[in-house]
């Protein structure tokens, strides 16, 4: 029977487990630069079959919360390098989430203090995360978007090739692009923000044209076996609502099907939340997600996501549920997780208050259990 504890191809990259660090905001790399506390973290946790990166933003304009990695400035790409090389020497492999935040910003982050983009003008009812003039954090209403212009969504696929390129470069494995969690390519999929009356608008296939067009200028750059994809089915993240989520991921995931992508990521519920959360009438069926996915032919490792802990990341892997699981808050509080689960040992808990912003504390010095058993 398959365990989480083995190993696993998933395109191109080999993982020694199936344990996953999921990407976890953390608002300690100023200027947007990553910088050597970042690579001791990602170090430290790099026992982990596969880690995925803090969100980090293709470009200024896709930058949404203060002291957030990039990817689009030659100090970031070498700040990555940092992080990469020390993450390989550790014997890990690495990811990093591509992200355009689209409407959840504010102006003081966008370039020369302009309007954040999205897919229609409407405001999400949701906050970022922003650092005063004294070095204190507060949360901030989002700004008021203005709805990108039909001819500026080639520049924005650009955006994604070119930080592909990038993040390959800088020494990734891999990018997972993030659709998920109310951000630019969820904005379009879903109904509640997008009410465009172009190509990009309106119909399912109309709603999802820019996440298959940010995946084929992708894939077409690094290789699909390079490439996975996070995707939020029924969240509330960010203001996110669409009434009939199951036809609308469904026709993604058959879609993803032709790639030939190294995993695909399925929050499960309400991100950070509920695991049972549901958006219009009927609960989600994820079993069907999936079966769909495999229906069109899809071989990606299925990762899920939100809220596991030992017992159920152990079942779903065994059932087959799932072939990767990855785990939050478990690993911002214990870098030694996979010892941790093997060995069915005691857990750091999280401390909530030093999640976002600040130095080592709460990030780098959570203790490791030595001599487990
Ligand atoms: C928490 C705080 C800020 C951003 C996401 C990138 O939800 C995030 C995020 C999470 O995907």
């Amino acid at each position: 029977m398959t365990s989480l504890f083995d190993p696993l191809k998933i395109g191109d990259i080999q993982l020694a487990n199936r344990i996953v660090m999921a990407p976890l905001t953390r608002n300690r790399s100023p200027g947007a630069v990553p910088n050597t506390l970042n690579a001791a973290y990602y170090e430290q946790r790099a026992t982990a079959g596969l880690l995925i990166t803090e969100a980090t933003a293709i470009t200024h304009q896709g930058q949404g919360y203060a002291d957030v990695p990039g990817l689009y400035k030659p100090e970031a790409l070498e700040g990555w390098k940092q992080v990469t090389d020390a993450v390989h020497k550790a014997g890990g492999k690495i990811v990093v989430q591509m992200w355009h935040v689209g409407r959840i910003s504010h102006d003081t982050l966008q370039p020369n203090g302009g309007k954040p983009v999205a897919p229609s003008a409407i405001r999400a009812k949701s906050k970022t995360y922003l650092i005063n003039e004294d070095g204190t954090g507060t949360f901030a209403e989002t700004s008021e978007p203005r709805a990108l212009e039909l001819n500026e969504l080639p520049g924005i696929i650009e955006d994604y090739r070119r930080a592909a390129r990038a993040a390959i470069d800088a020494g990734f494995d891999g990018v997972e692009i993030h659709a998920a969690n109310g951000y630019l390519i969820d904005q379009f999929l879903r109904s509640g923000s997008n009410q465009r009356t172009d190509e990009y608008g309106g119909s399912i296939e109309n709603r999802a044209r820019l996440l298959f067009q940010v995946v084929d200028a992708i894939t077409a750059e690094i290789g699909a076996g390079r490439t996975a994809i996070r995707i939020s089915p029924v969240t509330p993240a960010n203001d996110s609502s669409d009434p009939n989520p199951q036809p609308l991921f469904t026709y993604v995931v058959e879609g993803l099907a032709k790639y030939g992508l190294a995993y695909i990521h399925v929050i499960e519920g309400a991100t950070g939340g509920p695991r049972d959360h549901q958006q219009g009438d009927t609960p989600f069926d994820y079993a069907a997600l999936r079966a769909a996915y495999q229906a069109a032919g899809g071989k990606a490792a299925w990762m899920v996501n939100n809220g596991y802990n030992r017992e159920l990341a152990i079942d779903a892997i065994e059932d087959g549920k799932a072939d990767l699981v990855a785990f939050g808050k478990l690993f911002i509080a214990n870098p030694d997780l996979v010892d941790r689960l093997k060995n069915d040992t005691v857990l750091n808990a999280p401390d909530q208050g030093t999640f976002y912003g600040g130095g080592a504390k709460g990030y780098t010095d959570y203790p490791i259990l030595e001599n487990v058993a």
